[in-house]
């Protein structure tokens, strides 16, 4: 890693949380990246303290300083529930569900952006040598323009995390020109695939005719330049190595198989969004049971499902959906004495019972409608690949891992629940030899391309600008 400036990261939230041995660092994979580079350059996080009293300014383990951006209640429902996830969330995912477009969740965004940007100028005013800026996501999209204001010369990058959408659907919002040029505002935007990117340059194109674009870099009026990248996100590879392979994972399993013996078990495991295909998938494996009965009995499909946005009308109603379809499946297919086909739990589970449920899965099915990325399906190939696994990845054509993955993966279109459903049932019968080596070969791209390299690759955008093209 080449030497750098201090960093400034700008989320949405905090990387800590507040439990009874008080403020941790959080185990996210964003937190673990970075805190190599922390350690060496020095920095600061910033983000909404989600309205807690006290956050401290250092944690132990975190080598950055903590800076809370203060929103009021109203802002945040406007801001956060409101604009970000269910203007932008539904609109970014392909109108997944209907993106509400209202003024007031538009005039809570600008309120919110202002206020990070308040902050951050200030901690990057009061930083020697002057630092880099990162900022993360959809919530921020009009921070890096708000940021340039304030700091002409700053060095400010940019990361979504979630799929940038075609020009058609950019175009919907009223506010689509403020957004593009709260991007371009940074020296570099950075996307998972180049396929978001594209889009990007073309809604870009579309929206600004003023702006020149030439390949990846854009030329701004005033001859500013910015780059755009595809840098796709990763997982810390050999830390989910490690974890794959401890005493209380393995310890997990030896429980797991117990319970499950003799049955197949496919997996699933995503925060409860829309998004996430939980819907369709539940169809595939209720037409999977219905057309091979003798599967019955000798089939379990678990799916973790971690509560989200439960502030948003459409996820309290997808987790009515899903609890009623879990149940008529259920129902369905479960004889007097028997367990249940789904076993369906609405928490988040431990690190190390996520590690050994990967270990366990012979089918994991990572279906979604539209996803950034997936880090889910980087997890499980490492914590198969790790321990010489034989399980088989079902993945959607619909995410950002996809791309990576190429044919290794059994690829579908979860739009298709009968397809989908041959799919899963032709998982079963793949070849075991073929099933390790497919592993493997996905294992070794994850490990390429772990998520400090994805850090080096964005610190290096974002410091070197266009020029690093
Ligand atoms: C957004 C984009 C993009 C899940 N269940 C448990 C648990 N998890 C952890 C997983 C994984 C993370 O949550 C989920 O990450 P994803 O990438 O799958 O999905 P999003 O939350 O939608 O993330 C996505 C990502 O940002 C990064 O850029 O990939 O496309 O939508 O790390 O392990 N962790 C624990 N228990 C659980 O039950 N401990």
């Amino acid at each position: 890693m080449s030497a750098r400036r201090p960093l400034i990261v700008v989320a949405n939230r905090l990387p800590v949380s507040q439990g009874d041995d008080g403020w941790t660092a959080s185990a996210g994979g964003l937190v673990t990246a970075l805190r190599p580079v922390m350690d060496e350059v020095g920095g600061a996080w910033i983000g909404w303290d989600d309205n807690a009293n006290s956050v401290p300014t250092r944690v132990d383990g975190l080598g950055c300083d903590l800076h809370a951006v203060k929103l009021s209640r109203a802002v945040v429902r406007g801001y956060y529930h409101g604009f970000a996830n269910r203007t932008l969330w539904p609109l970014f995912h392909d109108l997944l569900a209907r993106p509400v477009i209202d003024r007031d969740l538009w005039d809570s965004y600008l309120t919110a952006n202002e206020a990070f940007a308040e902050v951050t100028a200030k901690v990057a005013a009061d930083t020697d040598p002057a630092p880099t800026i990162w900022v993360q996501d959809y919530h921020l999209l009009l921070l890096p323009g708000m940021l340039r204001d304030r700091l002409p010369d700053a060095r400010i990058g940019f990361f979504l995390h979630i799929p940038f959408p075609p020009p058609e659907l950019i175009a919907r919002l009223p506010w689509r020109d403020q957004l593009l040029s709260g991007m371009l505002a940074a020296d570099s935007v950075g996307f998972h695939t180049s396929r978001f990117r594209d889009n990007f340059l073309r809604s870009v194109a579309r929206v600004k005719p003023d702006v020149q674009i030439d390949g990846d870099v854009l030329t701004m009026p005033d001859g500013r330049q910015v780059r755009a990248v595809a840098h796709p996100i990763s997982i810390d590879a050999a830390g989910f190595a490690e974890l794959a392979r401890s005493e209380q994972t393995e310890a997990e399993l030896a429980d797991l198989r117990t319970q499950f013996q003799g049955r197949h078990v496919f997996l699933g495991v995503d925060r409860l969004d829309y998004t996430k295909g939980i819907r369709h998938r539940l169809d595939s494996i209720e037409q999977l049971l219905d057309r091979r009965p003798d599967l019955r009995g000798r089939f379990t499909f678990v799916q973790i499902a971690v509560p989200s946005r439960d502030d948003v009308k459409e996820y309290r109603q997808l987790r009515t959906q899903v609890e009623t379809e879990v149940g008529r499946i259920n129902g369905l297919f479960t004889e007097p004495g028997q367990d249940v086909p789904v076993h369906y739990l609405f928490r988040a589970v431990p690190r190390e019972a996520l590690a050994a449920y990967y270990r366990l899965a012979d089918v994991m099915c990572v279906t979604p409608l539209k996803d950034g990325m997936n880090l889910v399906a980087k997890e499980f190939v490492t914590v198969q690949a790790a321990t010489d696994g034989d399980g088989v990845l079902l993945l959607s054509e619909f995410c950002g891992a996809e791309i990576e993955f190429g044919n290794d993966p059994v690829r579908c279109n979860p739009f298709d629940v009968e397809g989908t459903s041959l799919l899963m049932e032709s998982a079963l019968h793949l070849d075991l030899a073929d099933r390790r080596a497919r592993i493997q070969r996905l294992g070794a791209v994850v490990r390429e391309q772990d998520v400090y390299r994805w850090v080096t690759d964005q610190l290096d955008a974002a410091e070197q600008g266009p020029e690093g093209s």
